[in-house]
């Protein structure tokens, strides 16, 4: 199947009792056992939920796994992956990267012994470099949060895998969606998802997903999300089901509009700086090209005047752009990293990467082109 028909039909069967074309939301908790132990294949919806089923079965199809895992949120599914580790053990993650993933990582992980390298994985070298004999998996946000930074998913697994082939590789793939990026054809062990962004893409929920293609390392996450029960209810696995359906035909007015957000502050002459992979001068352009069938709906970008008077009067002003957290939406957002989505880096930390007080993150929706850019400049004029 082609990725558009597996985002509609991939791993779905009609419902097989009444020939339902959507799986019900089978909001239930337990199910009847006839002998104990003798049951339909579902016994407690925390190990088990059809409906959850159906959307695992998705998360598979389209990110080319085996095996998809559907969490209540995005950093519970990043909790599963770290509870594989021991103390001791060592990750190499990007030095760019959602504010709460950096959070976990070092205000909880590293308290039980785990210790994080964070490097500019814009570079192969940074990475192997990186390598101990102790380190157990290296996690690539690409493009990163909320810098639009590009890792070369490929070489980097290849280079990493020839260091030493049992260190896992997983891939945040939030921003890129496997309409524009499949880590795992290129080698990756895990693909993970906030999904509550695009693969949702209705702003109406919060969900995780891991996808993976090794049957062990599968049993070993499904353990972990069963043991610990940081599961997706029914209610959300089918909104989740439903937004992936139309998650191509989305992604392409994503695409279509950002990159004309892009090119619109490219010339603006209030603009300072605009951060988007379709840039030519984006210093990771070709990588970009090479690896994604085409560059996302994630703006980011600083004014000239980089006064927090300019900046919060160019946030408080937008109207179609909404200032919130989150993106993926089919509505336009507009977001401060410094003070809401990565407010928990130490500032130091934040600023040595180019997370300013001036930066400026915007999520392009599907709406009418005219009436963002109509939005940005009156935005701009003030
Ligand atoms: O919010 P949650 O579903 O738990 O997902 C966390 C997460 C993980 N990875 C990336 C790349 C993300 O962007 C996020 C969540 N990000 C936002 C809420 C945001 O506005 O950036």
């Amino acid at each position: 199947m082609k990725f558009n028909t597996k985002t509609i039909h991939g791993g779905q069967q009609n419902d097989p009792s009444t020939g339902a074309v959507m799986p019900p939301i089978y909001q239930t908790s337990t199910y009847a056992q006839s002998s104990p132990g003798k049951h339909k294949g579902y016994a407690y919806s925390r190990t088990e939920n059809p409906t959850r089923t159906a959307l695992e079965n998705s998360f598979a199809a389209i990110e080319n796994g085996t095996h998809g895992l559907a969490f209540s949120s995005g950093l519970a599914a990043i909790d599963c992956v770290l509870r594989m580790l021991n103390p001791g053990d060592e990750v190499i993650a990007g030095d760019d990267l959602y504010g709460g993933t950096y959070r976990i990582f070092t205000r909880m992980f590293q308290k039980k012994g785990l210790k994080f390298s964070f490097v500019d994985m814009n570079s192969v070298e940074n990475v192997t470099n990186a390598i101990t004999e102790k380190t157990k998996l290296i996690w690539i946000e690409t493009p990163t949060n909320p810098l639009m930074k590009i890792a070369d998913i490929e070489a980097i697994t290849k280079a990493v895998k020839k260091v030493n082939s049992v260190i896992l590789i997983g891939v945040d793939n939030t921003f890129a969606t496997p309409y524009l990026q499949q880590p795992l054809a290129l080698g990756v062990d895990i693909v993970m998802h906030s999904a509550t962004k695009y693969l949702g893409g209705h702003s109406d929920l919060v969900m995780g997903a891991l996808m993976v293609k090794d049957v062990k390392l599968a049993e070993e996450l499904h353990f972990i999300q069963f043991a610990a029960g940081a599961i997706a209810g029914p209610m959300d696995s089918f909104l989740a089901l439903r937004g992936i359906k139309t998650l191509h035909l989305r992604m392409q007015r994503h695409c279509e509009n950002g990159r004309a957000v892009a090119a619109y502050l490219v010339k603006h002459p209030k603009v300072k700086e605009v951060y988007y992979p379709g840039l030519e001068n984006h210093p990771s352009y070709e990588v970009a090209k090479k690896q994604m069938k085409d560059f996302g709906g994630m703006v980011s970008f600083k004014l000239k005047d980089e006064s927090q008077k300019a900046t919060f009067t160019f946030l408080e002003n937008t109207k179609i752009f909404t200032l919130a957290e989150s993106l993926g939406g089919v509505e336009s957002l507009v977001n401060h990293p410094a003070t809401m989505t990565h407010a928990s880096i130490p500032e130091q930390e934040r600023l040595k990467t180019g997370i300013t007080d001036s930066l400026i993150r915007l999520s392009v929706g599907i709406e009418a082109i005219e009436d963002l850019l109509k939005d940005l400049e009156q935005a701009l004029g003030k």
